[in-house]
């Protein structure tokens, strides 16, 4: 990028909170002012919501950055706020869990079963030699014992290290090794559109080349065939078999919680490490002032997988510490209908919904009909995370899912802020479709330019540390360092790798990757404008677009897009649409449609895939992509299709 981005699409419509979500809101608009009077003293409060063994002695330390500490001399047990703490106030009978398999099989867990279970697990862990500071991977598919595992792991304070149950031997492999962990725990398999679909021959795989590895936990979910090694314990034996008695110790609240490995890059992952007190404050305030959560009535759904920083923090940490009921899903949203979600909704009166725009677009392409023969009324505040919500899909979400009454909060986040920092407040906040407003009370961002000076369109930073920040890459504190503090290292700011603006009201407009942004005739353009005034259009469901080398303009646009179902339009005519919407600058050089785009697990578009067949280049690294095959069908649409 070089000066700075541009200012594309205008949007002047905005939704103020109803008034009776305004009225009875978890937090209202004095909680900016109070943050901002005393952001320590702001952040101290939010951490006395929790449960601490020994209060800290300090905030935060910050005398060595980028290594920041947070609730310095504090103990707590992760667990125990999830958990023991909820029934030792007498709420041991709500359901915790609401989980629904694939093939339509159920299991409730109340909040007492479920510190059970994770009491047996933490003792199976003890007995198989997994000890504080050790650590854990988790392999699994989205089952209530994958919860349990993460929690009897915090609990002995082993730090775990789950990996995407759809990831390959080789992924699977390096983030074992990089992580020197010592035991695996895994699934016969999982169900996923309609059929069991192994994960423990994965494992296999990877294991015999971690020498690491002890012993490997598993636990019987589809019944489906397994081959058995002397390092193998069932989980039904080990867990099953374990004493329900166990005393959570009090651990450090800078003690290693886990390791995730972000995704989606050719470069070696990156395993960013959370540590206890400074997270779980975050994540438990933020799920329960950004959901407004009542845990006495609401049922909250978040439809990610437990292997995205969205499970850990938004199904597993921030719910559980909150004492919220949750549904919990194993399988995807079309099998054996698409009308699943919708079907689960109306089931257990979910009343928050917290998905990705990936899963908005896929059920908008679907058509209107299919949520519109469901029951949703118990709604009251929707979610979206993951990638900037085109406005369209904005709108979509609000009325065919939320009736025109909910708000929609459409969070920004990653995982190295292990937390949401931007968003709506629902009772607060009127919000604009896509955008993600302004950062939460006690978080500090501006865009800004190549100086780190405030512009209206730029980079985003994070300009004050915040309780779950990543400390370190695990392993790596160089790379940390060079990753996201080298490029305002004057200014001691955290760089995201996003773009984004600011409009004249404040609010903040996130433009996706900074690595993604097009240079076209000296413009610089946001792949996230493009995309939105595609997805503007009637006919079209999804589009991603990227910028190939252009022998007169630099680069030019090229978009993928997928169009909404029996919709006809002509390339043409999207690309008039285009530059009609956003100016002439903007109009795509080549419009391809597309069955379906590449993307991660995480539901992110790959665009760095899409660009190398753009510029018919070699495909690389795609060992991250949910369906390999799109790739090629994509390229070879591409080939036949003549460039208008
Ligand atoms: C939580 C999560 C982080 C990246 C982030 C940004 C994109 C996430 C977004 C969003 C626009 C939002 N992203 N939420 N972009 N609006 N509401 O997604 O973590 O998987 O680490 O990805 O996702 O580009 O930098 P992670």
């Amino acid at each position: 990028m070089s000066e700075t981005l541009e200012n594309l699409l205008q949007e002047t419509r905005q939704f103020p909170p109803p008034p009776e979500l305004a009225a009875s809101a978890n937090v209202k608009e004095d909680a900016y002012a109070e943050a901002d009077a005393d952001r320590l003293a702001f952040w101290e409060k939010q951490a006395r919501r929790l449960t601490w063994f020994k209060e800290w002695d300090q905030v935060l330390d910050w005398s060595n950055p980028p290594f920041a500490k947070w609730f310095i001399g504090g103990q707590l047990n992760i667990a125990y706020n999830c958990l023991d703490r909820h029934v030792e106030a007498g709420i041991g009978d709500r359901v915790a869990i609401h989980w629904e398999g694939e093939p339509g099989d159920t299991r409730t867990l109340t909040y007492s079963d479920l510190l059970t279970e994770t009491k047996k697990a933490a003792n199976a862990l003890l007995e198989l030699g997994v000890s504080e500071g050790d650590r854990v991977a988790i392999y699994m598919p989205m089952i209530p014992e994958a919860a349990v595992a993460m929690l009897a792991c915090a609990r002995i304070g082993a730090t775990h290290s789950v990996v995407f149950g759809g990831f390959s031997v080789d992924a699977l492999r390096g983030r074992i090794q990089d992580a020197d962990a010592k035991l695996v725990i895994t699934a016969d398999g999982g169900y996923r559109r309609g059929a069991p679909s192994a994960l423990k021959p994965t494992v296999d795989e990877a294991v015999a080349d971690c020498p690491s590895v002890e012993k490997v936990l598993v636990v019987r979910r589809t019944g489906q065939d397994v081959a058995w090694s002397s390092k193998d314990v069932w989980w039904h034996d080990t867990v099953g078999n374990a004493s329900g008695d166990h005393v959570a110790p009090a651990l450090d609240s800078e003690h290693p919680l886990f390791i995730l490995y972000t995704s989606g890059t050719t470069a070696k992952p990156k395993g960013i490490l959370h540590t206890t007190g400074g997270y779980l404050t975050q994540a438990s305030y933020t799920h329960w002032a950004v959901f407004d959560l009542k845990p006495e009535s609401d049922v909250y759904w978040c439809t990610a997988d437990i292997g995205w920083v969205t499970g850990h923090s938004y199904i597993v940490y921030g719910p559980l510490s909150n004492g919220a009921t949750q549904v919990m899903y194993e399988g995807t949203p079309d099998t054996p209908h698409k009308g699943r979600f919708w079907e689960l909704i109306e089931k257990y009166r979910v009343t928050i919904l917290y998905t990705a725009p990936t899963a908005i677009r896929t059920f908008a392409k679907w058509g209107d009909d299919i949520p519109a023969q469901f029951d949703l009324s118990s709604l009251r505040l929707l979610g979206s995370v993951g990638e900037p919500i085109n406005p369209e899909a904005w709108m979509w979400y609000r009325e065919h899912i939320g009736g025109n009454r909910t708000p929609i909060v459409d969070t920004w986040w990653q995982t190295e802020t292990g937390a949401i920092m931007i968003s709506p407040l629902p009772g607060v906040t009127a919000c604009k479709p896509g955008s993600a407003m302004r950062p939460l009370p006690g978080i500090s961002a501006e865009v800004v330019n190549e100086e780190g000076k405030p512009t209206g369109g730029g980079y985003l930073a994070l300009t004050q540390p915040w309780p779950s920040m990543l400390r370190t890459i695990w392993g790596d504190d160089d790379r940390f360092i060079e990753t996201y503090w080298s490029r305002f290292r004057e200014q001691g700011f955290y760089f995201a790798g996003d773009g984004a603006k600011r409009d004249e009201d404040g609010a903040v407009w996130l433009l996706g990757r900074v690595d993604d942004v097009m240079l076209v005739s000296g413009h610089n353009i946001s792949t996230t404008e493009v995309e939105s005034a595609l997805v503007a259009h009637q006919a079209v469901a999804e589009a991603a677009v990227v910028g190939a080398t252009d022998p007169t303009t630099g680069q030019a646009i090229v978009a993928f897009v997928i169009l909404r179902g029996g919709a006809d339009v002509s390339t043409n005519e999207l690309r008039d649409h285009v530059a009609k919407t956003l100016g002439p600058i903007c109009k795509p050089r080549q419009i391809q449609i597309v069955a379906e785009l590449p993307k991660t697990r995480s539901g992110k578009i790959m665009r760095r895939l899409l660009r190398n067949i753009a510029e018919k280049k070699e495909l690389g690294d795609t060992t991250t992509l949910q369906d390999a095959t799109v790739m090629t069908l994509i390229s070879e649409g591409m080939k036949t299709s003549t460039e208008d």
